[in-house]
Parts: structure tokens; C-alpha cells; sequence
């Protein structure tokens, strides 16, 4: 069987624990070859957002055109799309490939640090343009509670808060409760009128960042290779969790702590 391949459409993070670099690396320990269409260059350190350069609207649209042309992609996935521009752009490229192949969305909005990545018009083009045609959105609290201008504190907001979105864009939703902190990080999937619970020891007093893109590209490369949605998510959630135990660690020239996630292979465990 030749490898399935899949596509992320996202930014550059220079320092690699998230974007298309945490999407690649987890795509490459899952068995699954990455392809990339970048939608912008970010600098930064973990902790600390520098700068940001979208790339051309033109540019987005030709990775895509000519990825889509050439190779047998069998699922995609989205990351950081910068601007209400760029997310019409990947829209109307994706939409041939995304009736025959899945299409996951990790509706980034804010980097770990706090900064905000997306232009404030975007939101509103994510919720109107790319929304609808989603296999799966992959919100955290946050991006959640943005989402539905309502806070989420507890699981039972949390229930309300992923019907809602399930409800309101006609796809299934995995809510990711990890920023509730308890013993437990807990996230729900809101699909085909059901809830489905994916809990896993939390990983306490870590400073890495790129859970978020690791998780989807991970939910990804398991729909590539044809798993179905409850078990990707399983086996992602398990190599997050395991990369986040597993994190790699330096010290900084000027003496800090560096973490970062560890997208090894041995981390997918047995699958
Ligand atoms: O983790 C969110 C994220 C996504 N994509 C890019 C990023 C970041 C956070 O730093 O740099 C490119």
C-alpha cells in the first residue's frame, strides 16, 4: 500500500513547535506524508510572538492549485489562515478536493502566548466560508467562547457550548477542554447528534506550545489513512498527550528553560 498523503494549509513557526513545522513533523511520525501550502511566516520563540508576514493571496492559491493537480491527497487540514483574504482564497481552492477528501479546521485565533494571529475580520469569514464545508472543527475553550461570545467555565458549559457549534455549522466539533485544568484534560466531539468523551492524564506546569496544531494534524494523518473520526481522534489524542510527557529540553543562551513538544515516531505508540 503506498503512503497516504495529506495536505495542512497553515503558518510558519519559526521556532517549530507548532504551524506547518509541528504539522509535518506529526504527519511524518504517523505514517502519513505532508504536504504544505503556507499562509504566513511567523517569528517567535516560544513565549514570544515577534513578528508576522502573511504571504501573497496569490501564493496560497498556487501552493494549493498545483499540490491539488499533482498528487492523490487524501485528507486535509487547516491551521493558522491569517486573514478574512486568505481564508476565501483557500475556500473556493479547496473545494473540488474537500467533496471527495476530509477537511479538518483548527480555528487558530490566538498563539499560547496570547497573541492574537488573526486579522479581526476573519473570524467572521471562517464562520460564513470555511465552517460550512468542514469534516471537523477543532476549537479550544477560547476559540470557542470567541466563537459564541459566551464564557465556558465548567463541563456543563462546555456540553452547550459544542452542541451549539455542531448545530450552527452543520459539522461535528471536537470542544478541547485542556484549558479547564483539572486532573484530567478532557476534550468532547459533538458528532452526528452524539457526545463522545477523549480524556487523558493532564500534563501539569508545561511551557511548551503547538498542542493545538499537533492534535489536528495528528486527527489528520489518521483520516488520511483511513481510520474513522473516534479512533483518529483517540490515537491523536494519545500522541499529543505523549509528546507533551515526552517534551525535549534545552537551556536558552541566556540561561531559561526551553521546551518543546516532541513529535517523535515513538510516540504513536503501537498503531
Ligand atoms: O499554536 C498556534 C499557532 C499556529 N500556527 C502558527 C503559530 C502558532 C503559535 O505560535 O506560530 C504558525
Amino acid at each position: 500500500m503506498a503512503i497516504p498523503i495529506a495536505l495542512t494549509i497553515a503558518g510558519s513557526d519559526s521556532s517549530a513547535g507548532a504551524g506547518i513545522q509541528a504539522d509535518l513533523k506529526t504527519f511524518s511520525a504517523l505514517g502519513v506524508y505532508g504536504l504544505s501550502a503556507l499562509t504566513s511566516i511567523v517569528a517567535e520563540i516560544p513565549g514570544k510572538v515577534s513578528r508576522l508576514e502573511p504571504v501573497s493571496v496569490e501564493m496560497v492559491r498556487e501552493q494549493i492549485s498545483v499540490l491539488a493537480k499533482h498528487f492523490p491527497i487524501a485528507a486535509i487540514k487547516t491551521g493558522l489562515l491569517c486573514s478574512a483574504a486568505i481564508i476565501s482564497a483557500v475556500t473556493k481552492s479547496i473545494d473540488d478536493l474537500r467533496r471527495r477528501v476530509p477537511l479538518v479546521i483548527d480555528p487558530v485565533i490566538t498563539a499560547t502566548t496570547g497573541d492574537s494571529l488573526l486579522e479581526s475580520d476573519a473570524i467572521e469569514a471562517y464562520q460564513r466560508e470555511l465552517f460550512p464545508i468542514a469534516s471537523l472543527i477543532t476549537p479550544n475553550l477560547d476559540e470557542a467562547a470567541q466563537l459564541l461570545g459566551d464564557k465556558i467555565q465548567d463541563r456543563q458549559s462546555m456540553k452547550r457550548a459544542g452542541k451549539e457549534l455542531a448545530r450552527k455549522f452543520k459539522t461535528a466539533i471536537l470542544l478541547k477542554g485542556g484549558h479547564l485544568r483539572g486532573d484530567e484534560a478532557i476534550d468532547l466531539l459533538f458528532a452526528n447528534g452524539k457526545v463522545v468523551e477523549f480524556a487523558a492524564p493532564f500534563v501539569r506546569d508545561v511551557a511548551t506550545h503547538g498542542t493545538g496544531c499537533t492534535y489536528s494534524a495528528a486527527i489528520t494523518a489518521g483520516l488520511a489513512a483511513g481510520m474513522p473520526l473516534p479512533d483518529s481522534i483517540a490515537r491523536a489524542k494519545k500522541f499529543v498527550t505523549a509528546s507533551i510527557a515526552n517534551r525535549l529540553r534545552w537551556k536558552s543562551n541566556t540561561g531559561q528553560n526551553i521546551d518543546a513538544l516532541n513529535h517523535s515516531p515513538d510516540n504513536a505508540g503501537t498503531n
